[in-house]
Formats: structure tokens, C-alpha cells, sequence
């Protein structure tokens, strides 16, 4: 049963360098990519605000950049991009602006699907899908399904996803297993207990970016996190570029190139 699981794992993971990738130009084709970059896209409705605009303006530009960054990950050979759409605390948040973020998926995958296909996108979520409305589930599961073969970027939306809630799930999971006697205690390790989460199948994180000045995790991700490197802007989300991308990818490499050696685990 965790055979698959490894061999997926293990697949996915990124080689060591080579002395002489060491010294090659940071974005050439064999710099060291991060493998699994994850975003939170933080401050669409600080950005709404000093423009005296609608909170819903803020998303609004705010999708318009995931459509750059989408395109932009998948050129510069990013396998899994995980973007923070919703988190299970937005539900707190005015019904008109619950109701206008529940609208987007359908308007992002309205003008991108196509796209996305025939850059040969696969298309994936992680969180609960309970609460989510059925029209917009229904247009993520479809968009899954018609992109599921694809063997290029990893597009992963976090929605209505939260940290410690996945955990719980996972050991809730565990311990109905133990309960049916399908699972021993001893059998709870590191390696099993992610095939668990909503990330089962996926690296880790190489790389994380979270805008808008905040320096929290802010419940994301919380296990799968662990190593990962935290590269943060005060830059808001829908004035996000191309460029911040690139500079938080050059911000890993560096670090890599100065650690990497030394810290004999993980790159
Ligand atoms: C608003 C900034 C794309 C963050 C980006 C449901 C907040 C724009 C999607 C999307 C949101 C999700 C799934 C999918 C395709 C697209 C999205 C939400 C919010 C919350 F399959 N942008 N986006 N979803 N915002």
C-alpha cells in the first residue's frame, strides 16, 4: 500500500546539484528550480482599499495575476505551483464576499481551461469540499477530471483548506484504521502519516511566498512546511510580477547554493 505512494514521492523529487550546476546563470535551464513552489496571495483587499475600490476588486485583480504567475511558473519549469485561494477562516468573512470568491473558479477556468489543457496543466485541489458551493465544485471536479492525464504543471488550488484541520482529518483517518485493526500503531510514521494529508502524492513545498507583508504561516500547510523555504514581499497580491516570482526563485537558489552542502538532508 505506501509502495505507490513512495515511488511517487521519490519520483517527484529533485536530484542533487553538480559542482558545475553550482556556478551556472541563476534562471538558465539547469539552475536549480524549486520543484514544488506554494503562495499565499495575500492583500487583494488591502490593494482594493487605497484605491477606495471594493474589497471584490481586490480578488477580481487579484485572479488576473494568478493568470500571469500561472503561465509564468509553467515557463520557468516549476512542476507543482499551490495557491492559497480560500482558507477555512474566509468563511467569516461578509456573505457578498464569500459569495463573489465562490464565483471565480468558475470565471477563472471559463477564459483558461482551454489554455491550461493545451499547455497540458493538470488541474488539482486540496481542502475540504464540503461547504464549497455546487456549482463551483462542479467546475474544479470537471476542470480535475478533463486535466487529470496531464503529465505538466501541477496546478493546485488550497480551497477551503486549513493546516490543523487536515492533521485532525489525518488522525481521525489513522485511528479508524487502528479501530478496524487494518493498521498497527507502530505502522504511524512520518512517511505514512503524509499519505494521510490532502497533499498525498505531492513533494513537499521547496519553496514558499507569501505577499503583502504578513510573516506568518497563517494555518497553511503546517506539516508539509517543515523544511520548506519562507520568501516573503510587501508587494500585495495583484501587484504581484513575473519578475517577484523570479526573484523569490533566485532568493531559494542562493540560499540552496549556501546550505545545500551542509545540510546533508534535504535540499
Ligand atoms: C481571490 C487571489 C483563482 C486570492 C486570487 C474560491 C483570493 C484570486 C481561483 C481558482 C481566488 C480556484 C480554483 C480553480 C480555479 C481557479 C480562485 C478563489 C479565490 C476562492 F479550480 N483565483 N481565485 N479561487 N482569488
Amino acid at each position: 500500500m505506501w509502495k505507490n505512494w513512495r515511488q511517487l514521492v521519490q519520483g517527484a523529487q529533485k536530484t542533487k546539484k553538480t559542482e558545475e550546476q553550482k556556478g551556472t546563470e541563476i534562471l538558465s535551464p539547469s539552475a536549480h528550480v524549486p520543484a514544488h513552489v506554494a503562495i499565499i496571495m495575500d492583500g487583494n483587499g488591502r490593494w482594493a482599499k487605497e484605491r477606495s475600490l471594493p474589497r471584490i476588486m481586490g480578488h477580481r485583480q487579484g485572479m488576473q495575476t494568478v493568470k500571469r504567475i500561472v503561465r509564468k511558473a509553467d515557463a520557468m519549469g516549476i512542476k507543482i505551483l499551490t495557491l492559497y485561494a480560500f482558507s477555512t477562516e474566509n468563511w467569516k468573512r461578509p456573505k457578498d464576499e464569500v459569495d463573489y470568491l465562490m464565483s471565480l473558479p468558475q470565471e477563472y477556468l471559463a477564459t483558461e481551461l482551454d489554455e491550461l489543457i493545451q499547455r497540458n496543466v493538470q488541474i488539482r485541489m486540496v481542502g475540504k469540499e464540503e461547504r464549497i458551493p455546487s456549482s463551483t465544485l462542479e467546475a474544479i471536479v470537471t476542470a480535475r477530471e478533463k486535466t487529470k492525464e496531464n503529465t505538466g504543471l501541477i496546478l493546485n488550488f488550497a480551497l477551503n483548506y486549513g493546516g490543523r484541520n487536515e492533521i485532525i482529518d489525518a488522525v481521525q483517518q489513522i485511528a479508524t484504521l487502528i479501530q478496524d485493526k487494518q493498521l498497527t500503531i507502530d505502522e504511524i510514521t512520518e512517511e505514512n502519516f503524509s499519505h494521510f494529508l490532502y497533499t498525498a502524492n505531492l513533494p513537499d513545498p521547496d519553496l514558499l511566498i507569501r505577499t503583502s507583508g504578513e510573516l506568518r504561516i497563517s494555518n497553511f500547510m503546517l506539516w508539509q512546511l517543515a523544511y520548506t523555504e519562507l520568501w516573503f514581499t510587501d508587494c500585495y497580491w495583484p501587484d504581484f510580477t513575473e519578475d517577484d516570482l523570479e526573484e523569490a526563485v533566485r532568493a531559494y537558489q542562493g540560499r540552496s547554493r549556501r546550505f545545500g552542502a551542509i545540510t546533508g538532508g534535504r535540499s
